[in-house]
């Protein structure tokens, strides 16, 4: 079997360039994860997803073994062949979704009980569970089992929540083993707090992992708040490991995580955005929606390589949209995965050139115009 690992090129302040090794191929890293939480990026073909550069796709434990479950998707060969993946794909473990979707939910030492919010039928997650079904499933980088809460929430709330997830974590590592050509990654947990973050570091750490997740940001505490809190979390972590950051974020999100020494990033929001209506471009977001685009013959994006730039215009792309045709979500879809894509690339570039500086003075100079 091939093994995995990380490999750091390039080095920028604490902007890094690198790769991460597994027998699916090689993730190049900064690298933006499309969400594919029901086994499909929604309203794309897997070809035209890779053809956007994207190296890795995430899908979701919670929703996958709901539906269609983590046996029927083992049964059929394995999450990759069942949605015609074939490169990696990383799976978040569970616990996160089932705080933030599931219906009535019991948290325990021993995992969490919950209803589903599909049927209301009643299911449990444990650490020991949530590595069995990424197993099932035939994740390439499976995903601790953790819990955190929504923020602002109270000191007491926030170290008690983030040593239940260093002990869950603790019985991860246990309950996966040793599994060649996949990784494990611990999730750093602990608010917007130095030293609880420190002491989350810490216990993962010991335990060791492949890689190291910075989770718990991005639920409600604002983007300043967030760039705090990883100026200092993302020096606590290996610095030879992949770092992570969970659920993250808008294009400036994702330009000052790197810029804080994150590897890895995943959201929902060039996806939904493209069946909402909102895309995102160099020069600012737009809404396609708008009436001042009814009548406009420009591409979305001069620059852009995507099929909605190349071939339609925003009047036509604002004629689907309006006439709720499925073409929209399609176009909008792949519009943002590739404007996603080609922000990591360039961040890799130039941090491999040694010009990461200039090239965030430039990304933002570029939102700025405001003519769009
Ligand atoms: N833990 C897990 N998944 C997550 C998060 C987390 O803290 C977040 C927080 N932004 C998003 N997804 N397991
Ligand atoms: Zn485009």
């Amino acid at each position: 079997m091939t093994s995995t690992g990380f490999t750091k090129h390039a080095q920028d302040g604490k902007a890094r360039s690198g790769v991460i090794q597994t027998p699916r191929g090689d993730i190049r890293t900064p690298a933006f994860m499309p969400v594919g939480t029901a086994a499909t990026v929604k309203a794309m073909m897997p070809e035209s997803v890779a053809s956007t550069g994207a190296d890795i796709l995430l899908g979701n434990t919670y929703h996958l073994m709901l539906r269609p479950t983590a046996e029927r998707v083992a049964a059929l060969g394995g999450l990759h062949k069942f949605m015609n993946w074939d490169r990696p794909i990383l799976t978040d473990s569970g616990g996160f979704q089932v705080m933030s979707l599931a219906g009535l939910r019991k948290l325990t030492e021993r995992g969490v009980t919950f209803k589903s919010h599909i049927d209301g039928s009643k299911h449990e997650i444990t650490p020991e569970r949530s590595m069995e079904i990424q197993e099932l499933l035939g994740s390439d980088i499976v995903m601790c089992f953790d819990e955190c809460p929504a923020l602002p929430a109270d000191c007491d709330r926030i170290a008690e929540s983030m040593r239940l997830s260093m002990r869950w974590a603790k019985r991860s590592r246990e309950a996966f083993g040793d599994r060649p050509g996949h990784m494990l990654f611990g999730i750093q947990q602990g608010g917007l707090e130095q030293d609880f973050r420190q002491e989350s570091a810490e216990a993962l750490r010991e335990i060791g992992f492949d890689g190291y997740a910075v989770g718990g940001l991005a639920v409600g505490e604002g983007q300043q708040a967030m760039f705090s809190t990883l100026d200092f979390a993302t020096d606590m972590l290996p610095e030879d490991k992949p770092r992570y950051l969970m659920g993250v974020g808008k294009p400036d999100d994702i330009v000052g995580a790197v810029a804080r020494g994150i590897d890895m990033m995943d959201c929902v929001l060039p996806s939904r955005s493209g069946r909402t209506g909102q895309v995102f471009t160099r020069m600012g977001v737009l809404n396609i929606k708008n009436a001042r685009h009814m009548d406009d013959p420009r591409p979305l994006d001069e620059n852009c390589s995507c099929p909605a730039c190349q071939n339609y215009s925003r009047a036509y792309l604002h004629h689907v949209f309006r006439s709720q045709e499925i073409i929209s979500s399609m176009l909008l879809t792949w519009h943002n995965l590739q404007y996603y894509q080609d922000i990591m690339a360039g961040m890799r570039e130039a941090i491999a050139a040694g010009r990461f500086t200039q090239w965030q003075a430039d990304f933002h100079a570029g939102r700025e115009q405001g003519d769009i």
